[in-house]
């Protein structure tokens, strides 16, 4: 019975992990769970040591998401856990369904312009791909009912520090992201040519930016 005892704990600590994370408010303390994104009883393993073991010490790098006009609707926090990133996210107040999620090109989310936040540019893109590869290119974002979201997801696209060294902005849109696939058999009437467009390989047909976040290092 003993050896058993271990085995009887881990599901207690991933329930106590998960309700802690739900119920909270704010910022779940990622730091202070014993229990990492797959359930392991451990702590926070890193295994590559050129990077620094942030995820468990806190964010290197943050955004403040604002809506166009301009209240303050989440945010997103940029962690290091061994060679992966870990980018949080707690948004309260866009409308219920997914939302494209990217990281854009310039460190500027201006709010006085007939579109909203086109001062961030393009998608972040240093290795020159199509959509759905883009560096910058996020899963998308879901939200609930309520016009909540969380999401905490592991990356091996960017680092936090690149981030900040390039300078971004985080980007949630108004429509899903197709993420550039569009099968063959869809044929654009504007390009005709069969499946992806070059507006869909450069933006994903996420529409209007809706929420915009520059990326700064956190405190
Ligand atoms: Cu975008």
């Amino acid at each position: 019975m003993t050896a058993q005892t271990p085995k009887l704990l881990l599901p207690a600590v991933i329930i106590l992990f998960t309700l802690a994370a739900c119920g909270e408010e704010n910022t779940p303390e990622m730091s202070n769970a014993n229990t990492d994104l797959n359930g392991n009883n451990d702590e926070v393993i890193v295994t590559n040591n050129n990077a620094k073991p942030t995820f468990a010490n806190g964010s290197v790098a943050e955004a403040t998401l604002l809506n166009e006009d301009e209240e303050e609707i989440g945010d997103v926090l940029f962690f290091n856990e061994g060679e992966y990133v870990i980018v949080e996210a707690h948004i309260d107040g866009i409308e219920p369904g997914f939302h494209g999620f990217h990281l854009h090109d310039e460190p500027v989310c201006e709010h006085d312009d007939d579109t909203p936040f086109s001062s961030a540019a393009g998608h972040y893109n240093p290795e020159d791909e199509d959509h759905g590869n883009h560096a910058g290119d996020m899963p998308p974002l879901y939200a609930n009912e309520d016009g909540t979201a969380y999401m905490a997801v592991q990356l091996d696209t960017f680092t936090p520090e690149q981030l900040l060294e390039d300078g971004v902005a985080v980007m949630v849109h108004e429509d899903p992201d197709n993420l550039g696939h569009i099968p063959d058999r869809y044929e654009s009437t504007e390009a005709q040519t069969s499946g992806p467009d070059d507006e869909t390989l450069d933006t994903g047909d996420a529409g209007a930016r809706i929420a915009c976040g520059v990326v700064t290092e956190s405190p």
